[in-house]
C-alpha cells in the first residue's frame, strides 16, 4: 500500500462513527484525501492545522420541519436541511435540491465538494448546500409556491448576502428561486442578494441559467485544445434532460458537436446523427411540462431507448450531467467499449470510484465536477458582485466572462495535474482548491 493511501485509510477511521457511515460523503472525502493528504502531512503548518479534517467537518448543519398546505387543504410535511461548511474565503454558497431521496449524507457530500469547487473558482465563495426530500412531482405551481415559501420561513434566519447565499440545484430552478427570493425579501424586510438564480428582472445575473452547461462545454473545449482536437464533429453522450443537461447540448451543438442522447429517469434518447436545436427545445419543454421524452417526433431522427443510460451509445464524449452515481464500473466499462475517449462531469460526483478506475486503467481523460461544472457557482459569484454594485452585466459580457473564468479554471487545474503521464485533472483540482482553502484556514488561526 503506497503511503496516500495508508494515510487516507488511517484519515477515514478517524472520521465520527456517524459521518464514516454515510457513503456519499466518505466517497467524496476518500477521493480528494488521497490526492491531498500526503501535501497536508509534508506541510508542517497545514498538518498542525488539521485542514482536511476541518473541511469534513461543516461549520453547522441546520435541519428543520417544512409545514405546509396542499391543494387538497391538507397539512404535507418535509424535512429540509443547510449544511454550512466553510466561510473561509467566503460567504457560504451553495444549491438547494428538492428530491425525495435527498438525505443528509447527499447533502454533506454535496457541501464538502463545494468548497473545493469554489476555491477553484477564485472567487470569495464559501461552501454549502441544502434542501428537502420533498417531491415536486405532479405538484401545482401554488403548491410549489407554498412550500418554498415554508421553506424559506424556516431557512431565511440562517442565510444572507455577506452570510449564505443559497442557489438552485436539481428541481430548483428560476420559478423556485423566484418565489423564495420572495419569501426571504418579505421576511428580512430588505431587498439584497441572499440568493442567486435570479431572474434578471429583480437582480440576477444574465446567462446564470445556462452557465453551468455552457461552462462545462468551455472547459471541455479547453481540454481538447491541450489535446489539439476540435470539439468541431465530435459525437457528445449527455445524461439528464434538466438545466445542465440542456444548456450544455444547446451550447455543444453551437460549436459543431453531434450531441447523440439526453436522457431522464425512464430512459435515453438516442440520435446517431446527433439532436438539432429544435429536438432539444422539445426536450427542455418535455421537462417543463414534467413529461418524459418516450415519444419523440419522427422529424427528431431519434429513437427511446426506455430504462437505458447513454453510456451503451458509441460516442466520444460523455458528459453526464444528471445525478450522482450514474457512472459505476460497468457504465464505465461500457463508456469505454463504445470509444469514449473524454469524460467531463456537469452533475457532482456522477462517476463511482470503481468506475473512475475503469475511466483511469483505459486513460480516458476525465474531469471531475468540482472543476468541469463549477461555471454556473462562477456566474452566481458574478451576480453577487452585480447586486452588490447594482451595476449589470450584458448577457454578452457575462458570456465572455464564464469563458475566461473556464479557461482560468481549466488551466489551474491543468497546471496542479500535470504529471509524467499528461494531466490528472481530478488530482490537480483537489490539490488546487485544497491549497487555497488551506492558506485562508491556517492564515485565519484555530477558530
Ligand atoms: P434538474 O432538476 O434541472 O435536472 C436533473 C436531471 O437529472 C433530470 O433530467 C432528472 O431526470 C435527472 N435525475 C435526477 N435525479 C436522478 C436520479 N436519481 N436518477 C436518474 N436521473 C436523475 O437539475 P440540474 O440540471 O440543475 O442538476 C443536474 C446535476 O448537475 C446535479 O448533479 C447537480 O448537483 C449538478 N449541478 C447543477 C448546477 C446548477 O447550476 N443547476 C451547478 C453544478 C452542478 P427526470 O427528469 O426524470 O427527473
Ligand atoms: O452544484 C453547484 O455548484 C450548484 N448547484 C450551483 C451553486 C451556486 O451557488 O450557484
Amino acid at each position: 500500500m503506497d503511503r496516500a493511501t495508508a494515510l487516507t485509510e488511517a484519515f477515514l477511521a478517524s472520521l465520527a462513527p456517524e459521518d464514516a457511515r454515510m457513503v456519499n460523503l466518505r466517497q467524496a472525502v476518500e477521493e480528494v484525501a488521497q490526492d491531498v493528504i500526503t501535501v497536508e502531512k509534508n506541510n508542517p503548518d497545514w498538518a498542525a492545522a488539521r485542514v482536511l479534517r476541518r473541511l469534513v467537518e461543516p461549520d453547522r448543519v441546520i435541519s428543520f420541519g417544512v409545514t405546509w398546505v396542499d391543494d387538497a387543504g391538507d397539512v404535507q410535511l418535509n424535512r429540509g436541511w443547510r449544511v454550512q461548511a466553510s466561510n473561509a474565503i467566503g460567504p457560504y454558497k451553495g444549491g438547494l435540491r428538492f428530491h425525495p431521496a435527498v438525505t443528509l449524507d447527499d447533502l454533506r457530500f454535496l457541501a464538502f465538494e463545494q468548497c473545493f469547487k469554489n476555491a477553484l473558482t477564485a472567487l470569495p465563495l464559501g461552501g454549502a448546500k441544502g434542501g428537502s426530500d420533498f417531491d415536486p412531482t405532479g405538484r401545482s405551481d401554488a403548491e410549489i409556491m407554498r412550500f418554498c415559501q415554508a421553506f424559506m420561513h424556516q431557512l431565511a434566519p440562517h442565510i444572507g448576502p455577506d452570510r449564505d447565499v443559497p442557489a438552485g440545484d436539481i428541481n430548483v430552478g428560476a420559478r423556485e428561486i423566484g418565489y423564495l427570493f420572495g419569501a426571504w425579501r418579505q421576511s428580512a424586510g430588505i431587498y439584497a442578494g441572499a440568493l442567486t438564480g435570479k431572474a434578471p428582472s429583480y437582480g440576477g445575473s444574465h446567462i446564470r441559467t445556462e452557465a453551468t452547461g455552457y461552462g462545462l462545454i468551455y472547459f471541455v473545449q479547453a481540454m481538447l485544445e491541450r489535446l489539439h482536437i476540435s470539439l468541431d464533429g465530435q459525437r457528445v453522450a449527455i445524461s439528464g434532460k434538466g438545466n445542465v443537461a440542456i444548456h450544455a447540448a444547446r451550447k455543444a451543438i453551437q460549436e459543431g458537436a453531434q450531441v447523440v442522447t439526453l436522457s431522464d429517469t425512464s430512459g435515453t434518447l438516442y440520435a446517431p446523427d446527433g439532436l438539432d436545436h429544435d429536438a432539444v427545445d422539445w426536450v427542455s419543454q418535455r421537462k417543463a411540462e414534467g413529461g418524459d421524452i418516450s415519444t419523440p417526433p419522427a422529424a427528431f431522427g431519434a429513437t427511446f431507448c426506455e430504462g437505458t443510460q447513454p453510456w451503451t451509445q458509441e460516442a466520444d464524449i460523455a458528459l453526464p450531467c444528471a445525478t450522482q452515481n450514474e457512472i459505476d464500473e460497468t457504465a464505465a466499462q461500457s463508456l469505454v467499449d463504445n470509444g469514449v475517449r473524454l469524460v467531463a462531469e456537469g452533475a457532482n460526483m456522477p462517476t463511482t470510484k470503481d468506475g473512475l478506475r475503469v475511466l483511469r486503467k483505459a486513460k480516458v481523460t476525465y474531469a471531475p465536477g468540482k472543476a468541469a461544472n463549477a461555471g454556473g457557482v462562477a456566474v452566481s459569484g458574478l451576480e453577487m458582485s452585480q447586486m452588490s454594485h447594482r451595476r449589470f452585466m450584458s448577457a454578452q459580457e457575462v458570456d465572455s466572462a464564464l469563458r475566461t473564468l473556464m479557461a482560468d479554471i481549466h488551466d489551474r487545474v491543468a497546471d496542479e495535474g500535470q504529471g509524467r503521464n499528461g494531466v490528472d485533472y481530478a488530482r490537480g483540482a483537489n490539490l488546487a482548491g485544497y491549497r487555497r482553502l488551506a492558506k485562508a484556514i491556517t492564515a485565519q488561526g484555530v477558530i
